[in-house]
């Protein structure tokens, strides 16, 4: 028997193609990833200290592999063959997001690998949202839209076979590993010709762009990749050098000492041409790149914090501006690594320093590592958060979708709905920090 392939492998492989596929359909997507490599190098070399703990903590080698996506889906049985599809590539639902607060027809769940090895081998995340037809409100569109959905199928016959294959043998040889990764590149592949003809396009389009987004295409289209940067206000500030046009503001936190959680921004999207059923033509815009900044994880008590800062802080236009008094407004959130570790807003990884490591007897569970830090036998790295934040989506959605339709459906989060399409719960995404930071402490001999 040939030798089986590991999911981080397959995800590895399929993050690459993905990669591939998005630079050639949208080159501005590889100028930005040559804009953000020299930026992370320029921040390396100026900054030895974060090159060290950034080395140290295992974050330096995946930084020019890291990357997310995005993607729409239609139906319930699209979405429940996708997870099957990404567990294969060890990506899991974490965490249910309601866009339908921004005023954003759908709800969603990121798809990413969940454990230490595989998040510092490849953190591959693919952000997943679902359409909800009940949210458009004309019931002729509705059913018509559904009628749409229903004959399409995003998935290869041979990507279907192969995803009941490996659930069968819980494995796949290298020769159909590889099939696989080029058969499911299929399901994000753009399609220049639409399913529908014109006025189809038309209706939902004026119903709302992303419903036309979903449901006129024959396949679930990878709408942006997003690169990791060290430092996105640079990124920023450069991308009109590199003839890219962003978006006004930088979503998520100000810039801090310790960087929280994550911040983005976005280029407009790309108006290309489409062919429509019976001969029309026309242009959709949907795809786009985006660029991230990833900082420490924040406990339910730090996120708490933060959600009141930013709601606190509203939303600006002018990005100098707004990021000048998002910086006033943080204030109130401590900013070194030991006031966040003492007052429990963020997660850490703890490590022994081989001076630990000589006196690990020393050790007893429960111990506090405080002291242990501060005589150089423990070390506590930022937990990087790996996940998404609700209120930036949003942002980044409309950005790209126009701000003519922003009716608010406050409160009209599904979860349940959302799940049994999905065909399992989401992970919580605080569980999977506190057991990081929990194994860390057990390898260390303090829990
Ligand atoms: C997803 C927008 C959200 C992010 O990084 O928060 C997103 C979409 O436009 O489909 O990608
Ligand atoms: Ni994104």
């Amino acid at each position: 028997m040939a030798q089986s392939i590991t999911a981080d492998e397959i995800r590895e492989d399929f993050s690459q193609a993905m990669s591939a596929m998005y630079q050639q359909e949208v080159p501005q997507y590889g100028t930005l990833l040559e804009l953000v490599a020299d930026v992370n190098l320029a921040v390396l070399e100026n900054n030895t200290r974060l090159h060290e703990q950034m080395v140290n903590a295992d974050e330096l080698a995946r930084l020019n592999v890291e990357r997310h996506g995005a993607i729409r889906l239609g139906t319930a049985e699209e979405l429940s063959m996708l997870r099957r599809m990404f567990a294969i590539m060890g990506m899991y639902p974490v965490s249910y997001y309601d866009l339908s607060q921004a005023g954003v027809p759908v709800h969603s769940t990121a798809f990413r690998p969940v454990d230490d090895a595989a998040l510092s081998r490849n953190p591959f995340r693919v952000f997943t949202s679902l359409l909800r037809l009940e949210l458009i409100d004309d019931p002729a569109l509705r059913q018509r839209a559904a009628e749409i959905l229903q004959q399409r199928d995003i998935f290869t016959p041979r990507c279907r076979e192969l995803i009941a294959l490996h659930e069968e043998r819980g494995e796949f040889t290298a020769a159909q590993a590889q099939e696989f990764v080029q058969q499911a590149l299929e399901t994000f592949r753009w399609h220049q010709s639409a399913t529908v003809d014109r006025e189809t396009y038309q209706a939902l389009h004026q119903q709302h762009r992303l419903i036309a987004d979903v449901v006129c295409f024959p396949g679930c289209h990878i709408n942006h990749l997003t690169p990791r940067t060290l430092d996105i206000d640079r990124v920023q500030a450069l991308m009109a050098e590199y003839g890219i046009e962003p978006k006004a503001v930088i979503e998520g936190p100000p810039r801090r000492d310790v960087p929280l959680l994550l911040r983005q921004t976005s280029f407009k999207a790309l108006e290309e041409p489409v062919k429509f059923a019976g001969d029309g033509q026309g242009t959709h815009t949907a795809r786009f790149g985006e660029i991230e900044q990833r900082g420490i994880a924040l406990t339910q008590k730090g996120r708490a914090l933060y959600d009141k800062l930013l709601n606190e802080a509203g939303v600006g236009s002018d990005n100098l501006t707004h990021q000048l008094h998002l910086q006033d407004v943080f204030k109130a959130f401590p900013d070194s690594e030991f006031l966040l570790r003492q007052q429990g807003l963020a997660w850490f990884r703890y490590r022994l320093t081989p001076a630990g490591e000589a006196h690990r007897q020393a050790f007893h569970p429960g111990d506090d590592p405080q002291p242990l830090i501060e005589r150089g036998w423990v070390i506590a790295q930022p937990i990087i958060y790996e996940d998404f934040l609700p209120v930036s989506a949003a942002g980044i959605f409309q950005s790209n979708l126009g701000n003519g339709n922003s009716s608010r459906h406050h409160g009209n989060a599904s979860r349940d709905a959302f799940e049994q399409a999905l065909g399992c719960p989401v992970l919580d995404e605080f569980t999977l920090y506190e057991q990081a930071e929990v194994r860390s402490k057990r390898r260390c001999g303090l829990l």
